[in-house]
């Protein structure tokens, strides 16, 4: 049998970028096709459940559907090479997680398409190859580029809101390129599960296409280049003297990283209470049966989170996402000891972040057959 996993993904998509670097970087043999390949509606959807990309299919042919998921598989299976021991860590690492896969959207969506002078041919070559050379390809390329067209104003991009976003995403991309002065990832010398979930908007979108990857290029190298280094398998780091190996010791968090979260709490935090509020009181409306499936797509949206943020006021789609991968930060701080906890509230309240250990939705979120779903 073959060793070789099969990665259903695309280069230019942003939950792609997520599971694709952590195969690189744990050196776990794949291909990767895109979603326009036979095997994938006929195979692969099925098991999949949902047509989203990545989706992964091992050596045994099973088929995991969920970047979230697919990490798991491996961390579950090989001793989770990718948390961190500590508390301090274990949090920050699963909070990025959470950050990187839903806390972006704004400005990778906003830098993506708003932008078409510079990014438009090169975005449409990508949603074009994604599929065969039949005749329908032409007009279905049009349709799925005309569908994500909204991606930014859905996430809060207006014409109104728009200074605010790009201010809001130079500040934190100024204080991330200062943290990689210091060391090549998130947490010292190696990628915790918050690189990967961080690199998702920061590759494709925000790193690849024109207009954002130059602004990356000329504003804030050192950002540049860890997101070159997350796909690559080595440790790459030629450009830091004195070298480690391993996440930094005594549980420390560099002051340097906790000033990345201070300038990111400031919509991801008023973000996920206006989220929680709006997704409780559909919950509440529409108290779905235990197992319904918990995904909100574009599609299927739930309802709009409102807040308000130096005076302007955002209101962008509330997914549930956030909140599946949020229990798991709030899962790890639960287990800890007295102690473990005041360290970590003592983290989180210098960051503006402790709204991160308290916001919940009024039923959980679990995983069933490739789909989250709704906790009784
Ligand atoms: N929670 C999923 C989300 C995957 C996702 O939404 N992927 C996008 C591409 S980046 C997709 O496949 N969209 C197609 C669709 O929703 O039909 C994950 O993290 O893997």
């Amino acid at each position: 049998m073959s060793e070789t996993h099969t990665l259903y993904a695309i280069t230019h998509s942003l939950y792609s970028g997520r599971a694709r670097s952590y195969l690189i970087k744990n050196q776990i043999p794949f291909r990767e096709l895109s979603t326009g390949h036979e095997s994938f509606k006929a195979d692969v959807l099925p098991r999949g459940k949902l047509p989203t990309i990545p989706t992964l299919v091992t050596p045994e042919s099973e088929v995991i559907r969920d970047g979230a998921a697919i990490i798991e598989h491996f961390e579950a299976a090989n001793g989770r090479p990718c948390r961190p021991a500590g508390p301090r860590q274990q949090i920050v690492s699963a909070l990025f997680d959470v950050i990187g896969a839903d806390g972006l959207l704004r400005p990778a969506m906003h830098y993506r398409w708003n932008f078409p002078e510079d990014n438009l041919a090169f975005v449409r070559y990508h949603f074009l190859h994604s599929q065969r050379d039949v005749p329908e390809r032409e007009d279905k390329t049009e349709h799925m580029m005309g569908r994500m067209r909204h991606a930014a104003m859905i996430f809060g991009v207006t014409e109104q809101t728009q200074a605010l976003v790009e201010a809001l995403y130079l500040e934190y991309l100024d204080a991330l390129n200062a943290h990689f002065e210091q060391y090549p990832y998130l947490l010292g010398w190696r990628p915790c599960i918050g690189d990967f979930g961080l690199l998702a908007p920061m590759y494709a979108h925000l790193g690849r296409d024109p207009h954002p990857a130059r602004l990356m290029q000329q504003r804030a190298t050192r950002v540049y280049r860890w997101v070159e280094r997350m796909n690559r398998a080595d440790q790459d780091v030629p450009e830091y003297f004195n070298a480690g190996t391993d996440f930094l010791p005594d549980d420390e968090v560099s002051d340097t990283l906790a000033a990345v979260l201070r300038v990111l709490a400031e919509d991801f935090v008023p973000e996920t209470l206006a989220s929680a509020e709006c997704i409780n009181a559909w919950l509440a409306d529409t108290q779905p049966e235990a197992g319904a499936p918990a995904v909100g797509r574009l599609a299927q949206a739930i309802g709009t989170a409102e807040f308000t943020l130096r005076g302007e006021t955002i209101k962008s789609l509330a997914q549930p996402y956030r909140f599946y991968l949020l229990q798991r930060v709030q899962d790890t701080y639960a287990a800890l000891a007295p102690e473990e906890k005041a360290s970590v509230d003592e983290l989180l309240d210098a960051c503006g972040m402790s709204a991160v250990l308290t916001t919940t939705l009024d039923r959980r979120i679990g995983r069933g057959e490739n789909l989250e779903v709704w906790e009784a």
